[in-house]
């Protein structure tokens, strides 16, 4: 399975947002199908052209090169940061990606499936130069917006064509543009309006929401696809005159193609791409996205696919909803929002990809807030899950010489508890396949609850004293549950997981545990590790650190 989360635009640095909605689930995703002996890879880049880095270039006095740089690094920091572990992280600015990108649209000209046409199309006469996308700004013609951009209204959300634009005006100098003609190419994509349909309709592996947003569009009608620009940043387009490019949203899709020819390169298997990609073989192609680009996913680069032929339609295309921000939508240009470095500073990536998680179904909007962050840190991870675990080290270390006790003959409540984890193992496999990862996460919470509640009336710690024989099953049986617990939380939280294994004396990693073997018991007679607890409360100064961190960018 080859696993793909949208390439984030070298312009800018990631925030919480981007981490709910993509970069985690599909890390999840990638390290749960590792779990089930799955021969995958998890394939993401930077994307590195369009307007948003030639127009931030621009304002910097740099070359749009240079901007791509200095985030490719961040960015890709970042995400490692919290844990992604991609298998590789290219670029699209790789000189593959630009073979890549030119030998299929050259296949699609071939094939009719692009066209030529001349338009109009806007120039700023100050600047000398044509007005694509970001290059341009005035009213929306839908909802009035006075900030529209040349490609969309952030305000209705509408896709726009820079000639539609009321009132435009240069983003660079202000000026009023005028008309001019060019030559530029479209892609068929009206004729891909049944095939399309079809797919969405008869995929079963679809979510709704990806499903249902893009039936809806196919209903207005598709027009075709202007896919190329008049700038000099981006893909030439072959054979053509110069400051021609291929639009980005035409390429950076190509980038999960080109990259996993990088990383196959990478590996000294140069024609190991074709076993994810190429049609004939078993593999499936899941990408992982955000809301806002399932038109791109779903339609354009399922119909580019389509029209090319030889590599694999999606199996599904998952697209997680928006994040808020303490009730309020987040915004880098107002300083509303929390950067993935702000909060490394201060806290380990495991709690925020428990809580981006847990806080609603990938499928609803979240919302992140650190009063409810801090509560559920302090009562999920560590009354429910780290003091499970503690409680039971604890009496181990003191009244059995740190060593996992030789349990007697189960009692039915032993036997019920840990045919109890077995199903809750089975339902969190399903949970997972089918990527309800907030359910799935829950599943192995309960474990931990049950687990406790098991502690609690088994009291242990009094039959040390009066059944030492009891005491040590129960002791045994707990540290079955830690064990299962480690293995399955192991996607969600990998250094956790890897602290809980350590805990338990385990040799090897969690990471390289099936999911088949995560309820196999282990013997009695192990040493465990030295015993600290894996979470410790959030005081309230370091609460009131974190709460800082909003205020930090209003200045
Ligand atoms: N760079 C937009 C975004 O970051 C765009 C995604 C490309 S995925 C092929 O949302
Ligand atoms: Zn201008």
């Amino acid at each position: 399975m080859l696993i793909t989360a949208a390439l984030p635009y070298s312009n800018d640095r990631l925030h919480l947002g981007h981490l709910r909605s993509t970069y985690i689930p599909a890390d999840i995703y990638y390290r749960y199908l590792k779990k089930k002996g799955v021969k995958a890879i998890y394939i993401c880049a930077t994307d590195e052209h369009g307007t948003p880095i030639a127009v931030k270039a621009e304002r910097e006095g740099v070359s749009p090169k240079q901007i791509a740089d200095y985030y490719h690094k961040l960015i890709r920091e970042d995400l490692e940061g919290v844990e992604c572990s991609f298998s590789f992280f290219s670029r699209t600015t790789d000189p593959l990606h630009y073979q890549v990108t030119q030998s299929f649209f050259l296949k699609l000209l071939q094939s009719g499936y692009i066209y030529e046409q001349e338009i109009e199309q806007l120039k700023c006469p100050k600047c000398n130069r044509f007005l694509p996308d970001r290059y341009v700004e005035g009213t929306c013609p839908h909802c009035g917006y006075e900030g529209a951009r040349g490609d969309a209204c952030e305000s209705c959300g509408r896709y726009l064509r820079p000639t539609e634009l009321i009132n435009p005006h240069c983003t660079i100098c202000g000026s009023k543009p005028i008309l001019v003609k060019s030559k530029h190419w479209f892609f068929k994509l009206s004729a891909f309006q049944d095939r399309l349909r079809e797919w969405l309709t008869n995929n079963k592996s679809l979510p709704d929401n990806v499903k249902n947003y893009a039936l809806k569009w196919i209903e207005e009608g598709l027009r075709d696809w202007d896919i190329t620009r008049d700038m000099s940043w981006g893909v030439p387009i072959p054979q053509a005159e110069p400051n021609k490019v291929i639009y980005v949203w035409f390429d950076a899709p190509i980038g999960y193609i080109s990259s996993t020819m990088r990383w196959a390169i990478e590996n000294n298997s140069p024609d190991s791409w074709k076993d994810y990609w190429l049609r004939g073989s078993d593999a499936k192609v899941i990408h992982f996205i955000g809301k806002d680009i399932i038109y791109h996913h779903a339609l354009f680069w399922v119909a580019m696919l389509m029209a090319h032929g030889d590599f694999h339609l999606p199996h599904s295309i998952i697209a997680g909803e928006y994040l808020t921000l303490e009730g309020r939508k987040m915004s880098k240009s107002r300083g509303w929002y929390i950067g993935i470095a702000d909060y490394l500073k201060l806290m380990d990536p495991d709690p925020l990809r428990y809580y981006l998680i847990s806080a609603a179904p990938l499928d609803k909007d979240a919302d992140f807030s650190w009063e409810d962050f801090i509560r559920r840190y302090n009562d999920e991870l560590v009354d429910t899950l780290s003091n499970f675990i503690h409680r039971t080290l604890t009496l181990i270390e003191r009244s059995f010489n740190s060593t996992v006790p030789d349990p007697s003959e189960f009692s039915n409540i032993d036997e019920e508890v840990l045919n109890k984890v077995k199903q809750l193992t089975a339902l969190y496999d399903s949970a997972l396949s089918s990527y309800r990862f907030r359910d799935a996460l829950n599943l192995v919470m309960e474990i931990a609850h049950l687990g406790n509640k098991y502690l609690n009336e088994n009291a242990p710690w009094s039959l040390l004293k009066t059944d030492q024989e009891r005491a040590a099953t129960v002791l045994y049986v707990c540290v079955q549950m830690i064990k299962t617990i480690a293995s399955l939380i192991q996607p969600f939280m990998p250094s956790t997981s890897e602290r809980i294994w350590k805990l338990l004396g385990l040799e090897g990693s969690p990471e390289e545990e099936l999911l088949v073997d995560a309820c196999k018991p282990i013997p009695p007679g192990r040493k465990i590790g030295q015993v600290s607890p894996i979470f410790k409360r959030i005081s309230s100064e370091r609460a009131k650190e974190l709460k800082q961190m909003l205020l930090q960018h209003k200045s």
